[in-house]
């Protein structure tokens, strides 16, 4: 799945802006037609959640409306052209002037239609949105409480995660064009070998007749290319790149990859694409990047912004990587769903290392729904490998977060996903991150452990002389057990921005930044842990509960406004001068 891009052979188009919109609480819309076209309540803004655009619409889960005019523009004469969501939470039903195109489930992942014969000179797109919470969706929502499925966490609106199950068309939607005859995937892997850098590129195009492929990898100073013929459609490309200038963070490095499909000398189509060249690797206890260990400092992050719901604009986007430059971070987790494809650019172009996480979090594994829920979490794991498989940014794909992995059916159904998972990308190492930790079986078939860990807030509630053994302990027997790298995923405390205490007590800052400074020491001296994810680098927004003042996570180092707490410059001294 190719991201849409401007080049001499394709062409884009953002549909970004004011669209119509009215919710239909009744559900009457398809009774009455609204598929060709409805009568609007009001505009808003897409992309964004509607959730946080009227005040009366917070605790609204669909289903709504949405409809857009647009024309066709000349240079779609003569091209396939393609309608692309980045993506819409959770069920989205689409139609082309009265005609469906489709139904997507699933609120985090891209997914495109083709109009080429259903395109007019004016047309009208209608969205149908759906976000209801379901125990047999992805994530899961309104599970009954109980130990083996759910915390009793009695959320408002029910949902069985902790950030506020926001709905609409939360990322940008594009028309694309692409010729008849084109490349249809990409993709690229790298190795070293010595001070050389090795590419292999492996493209797959649709032609109606012999052509071949050139691929040519360029940056500094050096250009290097291959041309080879097309094979039943796909051609595989090794190119050689001597003294080259690997990808890291501090360094990030990137190569213009350039593939084109050509005929006599005749450029038909052609893909350009960033391409660093970098290896990830688990050996015993260490995580290699470029076969030295490396040390993941960073945080858990939400796509989380005041009136635009589940979808970062450029300014607050540019505001998260600006904070976790200045904070000392490489790193973040994609916690709990994938970020856009903006944000997987972002930590290519500043060296950020991702883990790459599904959005299967909060799972539970009753018979009940379990079958759709496994096909689900398949469909989500190939979605999110295919479109962020080219990313250097992204080291490790985690397959779920904090399932509720109690039941026995978990540990095949988490095979299985690990299966798909190394089918479709040989090169990551493979994790899912748990609350369980040594109950958590499917480590022992996974590249390495990562856990949330919360001594001093949920457990030993503010006391961190108890908290702090406890973990040190911990992180020993898991290690012990597993011999695998372990990482520290989540760890952290809320602090209600300006709220003061000496002693340090929950929910003031002076308590937030002694425990993050505490369980870094604790790291600190674990040779296997080779990694410290902060819970969260922003507060956010989430369900209301008991312990959720103001409907708020504030876990964040970060307010939600993105103004640093006291904790965000504790870690900026200890994250300081390339320390953990
Ligand atoms: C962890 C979850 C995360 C929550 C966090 C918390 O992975 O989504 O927001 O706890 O309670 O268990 O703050």
């Amino acid at each position: 799945m190719l991201y849409p891009q401007k080049n001499p052979n394709r062409q884009t188009k953002d549909l970004s802006g004011k669209w119509d919109f009215r919710i239909d609480p009744r559900n009457q819309g398809l009774g009455k037609g609204w598929t060709k076209g409805f009568s609007k309540q009001q505009t808003l803004s897409v992309p964004a959640s509607w959730n946080e655009q009227f005040a009366g619409l917070r605790d609204y889960l669909g289903p709504a409306w949405y409809q857009r005019r647009f024309s066709r523009h000349p240079a779609a004469e003569g091209k396939r052209i393609f309608l692309r969501f980045g993506s819409v939470n959770y069920l989205a039903q689409v139609w082309l002037n009265g005609m469906k195109l489709g139904t997507h489930e699933g609120g985090h992942l891209p997914f495109v239609f083709e109009i080429t014969r259903r395109l007019k000179k004016e047309n009208l797109l209608v969205v149908r949105v759906e976000g209801f919470l379901k125990p047999d969706r992805v994530p899961p929502g309104n599970v009954p409480a109980g130990p083996l499925d759910s915390f009793n966490n009695n959320f408002n609106p029910p949902a069985s995660f902790d950030f506020f199950p926001y709905c609409g068309i939360q990322r940008p939607v594009f028309l694309f064009t692409t010729p008849h005859e084109s490349i249809e995937d990409v993709t690229v892997t790298t190795n070293i070998n010595g001070k050389m850098g090795i590419v292999s590129v492996t493209a797959q195009a649709k032609t109606s007749g012999p052509a071949s492929l050139w691929v040519s990898v360029e940056g500094f100073g050096w250009k290097t290319s291959i041309e080879s013929p097309l094979k039943s459609g796909k051609s595989t490309d090794l190119l050689k790149v001597p003294d080259a200038k690997l990808w890291a963070p501090g360094s990030p490095n990137l190569y213009q990859l350039k593939v084109e499909l050509k005929r006599n000398g005749k450029t038909i189509d052609q893909i350009r694409l960033p391409i660093g060249i970098r290896t990830i690797q688990v050996k015993g206890s260490r995580l290699l990047l470029n076969g030295k260990p490396i040390f993941l400092k960073g945080f858990g992050r939400h796509e989380d912004y005041a009136g635009t719901g589940r979808y970062l604009p450029p300014k607050a986007l540019k505001k998260d990587y600006a904070n976790m430059r200045w904070i000392g971070a490489n790193s973040f987790r994609t916690t709990h769903y994938p970020y856009s494809d903006e944000d997987m650019d972002m930590a290519d172009r500043l060296g950020f290392l991702v883990i790459g996480e599904t959005p299967a979090v909060g799972l539970f594994f009753k018979k009940e729904g379990l079958s759709k829920r496994l096909k689900l979490c398949r469909q989500f794991t190939k979605d999110m490998i295919e479109r962020d498989k080219n990313h250097p940014c992204v080291v490790m794909w985690s397959l779920a977060n904090e399932p509720h992995s109690h039941r026995p059916a978990a540990k095949a159904f988490f095979k299985n996903l690990a299966g798909l998972a190394r089918s479709l990308d040989k090169t990551r190492p493979i994790t899912l991150v748990s609350y369980l930790g040594v109950s958590e079986e499917s480590f022992e078939f996974l590249d390495a452990v990562c856990v949330n860990r919360y001594y001093g807030w949920y457990t030993e509630p503010g006391d961190l002389d108890k908290a702090i053994p406890r973990l040190s302990q911990d992180l020993d027997e898991l290690y012990r057990k597993f011999k695998k790298p372990v990482l520290v995923t989540e760890f952290g405390a809320d602090a209600i921005p300006g709220s003061h205490a000496d002693p340090p007590t929950m929910f003031s800052v002076e308590y937030q930044a002694e425990m993050i400074e505490r369980y870094i020491g604790v790291i600190r001296r674990k040779p296997y842990v080779v990694g410290a994810h902060v819970w969260n680098l922003s507060d956010f927004k989430t369900a209301q509960a008991t312990h959720r003042p103001n409907g708020m996570n504030y876990k964040g180092v970060f307010t939600r406004d993105r103004k640093p707490k006291l904790a965000a410059y504790v870690l900026r001294k200890l994250w300081s001068k390339g320390k953990n």
